[in-house]
């Protein structure tokens, strides 16, 4: 029975993925790597430590830098990020979420974060949705990121549910394959080709209406038992 929602932030409860893109581009450019469209979607969903590394391997630097370097890119990455999402309102919360997250408030559904980012706190104060989630993964706990299942796996315990009560929402290829990983029903938001390996698919949020993916999560959770009891 469904009890619980797990959602991604970035490119889920809003678009500050372009940010995060933004400020990559410019960190890239400055070390005279130039991404290929490709990149955007390596790069969703990665912690930022990984992402670097996604970046330095696309422009044939991997090994070049530093410990200390490294971490100084990131830093000043972070920098131009946290710039981009000061202006962040209500108004950024991408479409449909908030219904969303009142029919699954209204429904007893209990929510939480499964985020990467270390920012995820201060964009869900500014989109004024902090209260919508009982709990929330601190990244900086987890050993593995995307598509590692840990972040997902963490964000279930934090719920106290099982695996067959939650339905998590990603929109990047590694974050689906994390929340598969750990056993979970999973909804992609995005390009069904590079989402796959998602249970249920939309193309944007605008698209997720809960009753409907209940429905589709309930037949898949009784087809699994039917099969289970031979
Ligand atoms: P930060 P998500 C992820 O958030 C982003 O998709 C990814 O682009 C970013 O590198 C990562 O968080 C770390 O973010 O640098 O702010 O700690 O999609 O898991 O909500
Ligand atoms: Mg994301």
């Amino acid at each position: 029975m469904l009890k619980g929602l797990i959602f991604d932030l970035d490119g889920v409860i809003t678009d500050s993925a372009r940010f995060h893109l933004a400020a990559w581009n410019e960190l890239a450019r400055q070390l005279g790597i130039e991404l290929p469209p490709e990149a955007n979607d390596d790069l969703r969903g990665r912690s930022r430590m990984d992402s670097l590394a996604v970046i330095l391997n696309y422009g044939g630097q991997v090994g070049r830098y530093s410990e200390e370097e490294l971490a100084a890119f990131a830093a000043q990455k972070n920098a131009a990020y946290t710039k981009l999402i000061a202006g962040m309102t209500e108004a950024d919360v991408l479409p449909g979420i908030h219904r969303l997250l009142d029919d699954a408030k209204t429904s007893g559904l209990t929510m939480a974060i499964a985020s990467a980012s270390r920012n995820a706190p201060v964009i869900l104060n500014q989109l004024r949705l902090t209260d919508y989630f009982t709990a929330t993964v601190d990244p900086n706990d987890l050993q593995h990121g995307k598509p590692d299942p840990e972040i997902f796996v963490r964000a279930q315990k934090l719920l106290g549910l099982q695996t067959d009560e939650v339905i998590s929402f990603e929109d990047a290829s590694a974050g689906v394959q994390a929340i598969k990983a750990a056993g979970q029903y999973a909804v992609g938001i995005g390009d069904v080709h590079v989402l796959a390996a998602a249970d249920y698919n939309v193309p944007d949020t605008g698209a997720l209406v809960l009753s409907k993916i209940k429905v589709a999560f309930d037949t898949q959770t009784q087809t699994k038992e039917e099969m289970s009891h031979g």
